[in-house]
């Protein structure tokens, strides 16, 4: 370890010098034998993605795996350079969680041409050659997104009227929002009085939830059911609501995806109805697909996280046991 530093710190001043010699050996990430694994994170937008991170963190020190962390604040240039850094730093292994879907086949070649195992893991890419990264780690969303519609057509079942259904999407393109909007809209087909109203995006976080769900309340009258796509954007949402004059949970219906710890306790006194889980606890298979793919090892191309769902009364059943 102390080697490392002095080695970085040598690095650091001898800068330019050591760049016109090319690679020295003492500075090769893989010199005292660990994995080094480049991490390129979304941001720190939720609740989920506070726990996500601390899990990545965690079982990469419990792995032994010396770990690289970029948090990239929501942007994608920020992501991609992140990732040119990691190649130029020649780390073993390079992961991500993509914020959006498009735009990565550039990045993700050159880190291919460079011998580097790429792995995704909890959002995807819509790359359509897919030797371009080993595998993705993470959950189904449009499955999310149609459990959430099949509980609320429960709900309606056998009552007439029209429902009003205002909807808080998640970052624009990100492969959450696409996905949970899709399976939602999908799901709620099945009762033609089920109607989406109006659909924006928070960005997946407290104030956008807030802000957009402010908008909504304003423009339109009469709300009866809200389909927010993470926990953060739905405890904003609670905020205007309340403002508004009107009880969540009661008044609006609220649907939620994620299952945070302040999701579950809003779920629990009646404030949030349903939570679809998503689970952010991907750092212990994230390390075995590493040093997997680090061994030349052959990995499944897509693994799916194991996730359920939670009513009221399951919601404060769960959360005495509940990490994060
Ligand atoms: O649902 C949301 C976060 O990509 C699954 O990102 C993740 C989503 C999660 O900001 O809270």
């Amino acid at each position: 370890m102390l080697k490392k530093v002095l080695a970085g710190l040598a690095v650091g001043l001898l800068a330019t010098s050591l760049a016109a010699c090319g690679n020295s050996d003492t500075d090769t990430p893989a010199d005292d034998g660990k994995i080094t694994l480049g991490f390129s994170q979304v941001g720190a937008e939720s609740g989920w993605r506070t726990a996500n991170t601390q899990s990545i963190k965690d079982s990469a020190a419990k792995a032994g795996i010396e770990l690289k962390f970029d948090d990239a604040q929501q942007k994608q240039e920020n992501q991609i350079k992140a990732i040119r850094n990691y190649i130029q730093q020649q780390v073993d292994v390079i992961a991500f969680s993509p914020v959006v879907e498009s735009g990565w086949d550039t990045v993700l070649k050159e880190a291919k041409d460079a011998g580097i195992p790429v792995i995704l893991t909890d959002r995807a890419v819509d790359s359509a050659d897919k030797s371009l990264y080993k595998t993705f780690l993470g959950s189904d969303f449009v499955k999310e997104g149609t459990l959430s519609g099949e509980w609320l057509v429960e709900q309606y079942k056998g009552k007439t009227g029209t429902v009003n259904i205002v909807e808080l999407q998640g970052t624009t393109g990100s492969a959450p929002a696409n996905d949970r909007r899709e399976g939602f809209a999908a799901a709620i087909a099945a009762d033609p009085n089920l109607k989406v109203i109006a659909s924006q995006t928070g960005d997946f976080t407290r104030a956008g939830g807030k802000t957009v769900m402010e908008q909504f309340l304003k423009a339109n009258p009469k709300i009866d059911v809200l389909f927010a796509h993470n926990d953060d954007m739905g405890l904003g949402a609670l905020e205007a609501i309340t403002a508004a004059g009107k009880v969540p949970g009661k008044d609006i219906v609220i649907i939620t995806i994620d299952a945070v710890k302040d999701g579950m306790q809003a779920l629990a006194d009646g404030k949030f109805n349903f939570i679809a889980e998503c689970s952010p606890l991907l750092g212990p298979q994230l390390m075995d697909l590493v040093k997997k793919v680090h061994a030349g090892e052959s990995v499944p191309a897509r693994i799916v996280t194991e996730e359920g769902t939670f009513t009221q009364e399951q919601a404060k059943a769960a959360l005495p046991a509940r990490q994060y």
